[in-house]
């Protein structure tokens, strides 16, 4: 009974450990969107991942995003930012608004295309790229002020 105590609370505290790491800001973020593990997002892998995001989504394959396709990609997004990332008023805010359908939506049809989404995603990297100095990393995650 003593060590099953013990075992528990040292399992307890290496749990919190984890937990502060995820806080770091952006962590999530990088961690998914560093294609080639330098810990930093480039304008590149940022293309290349919302390409493949846009590829899991289109699940007909017919090179749009149509309302129901959108709709999973919405949920599924929001559900991981939740679980994941502190939340949707959290650091993966300006991320969560950068994926959403009215970011992409550039003509307004309901659907988003592959071209719109494409070329969304240069002003996605501008978007989170907040300190301007062509790379993404924790600093641009850290909150104002
Ligand atoms: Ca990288
Ligand atoms: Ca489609
Ligand atoms: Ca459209």
């Amino acid at each position: 009974m003593r060590s099953f105590l013990i075992s528990t609370v040292v399992l307890a505290a290496a749990t919190a450990a984890l937990a502060d790491g995820h806080k770091v800001p952006g962590a999530h973020f990088i961690e998914n969107w560093d294609l080639n593990g330098d810990g930093q997002v480039s304008a590149e892998e940022t293309a290349e991942k919302r390409a493949e995001i846009f590829t899991m989504f289109d699940q007909d394959e017919d090179g749009t995003l149509n309302q129901a396709e959108y709709d999973l990609f919405d949920e599924t997004r929001r559900a991981d930012i939740v679980a994941n990332a502190g939340g949707r008023k959290g650091p993966m805010q300006v991320v969560d608004k950068a994926m959403d359908r009215k970011f992409n939506d550039l003509d307004g049809d309901g659907a988003v295309s592959r071209a719109e989404f494409d070329e969304q995603s240069v002003k996605f990297f501008e978007m989170i790229d907040r300190t301007g100095d062509g790379m993404v990393d924790a600093a641009d995650f850290k909150p104002k002020g």
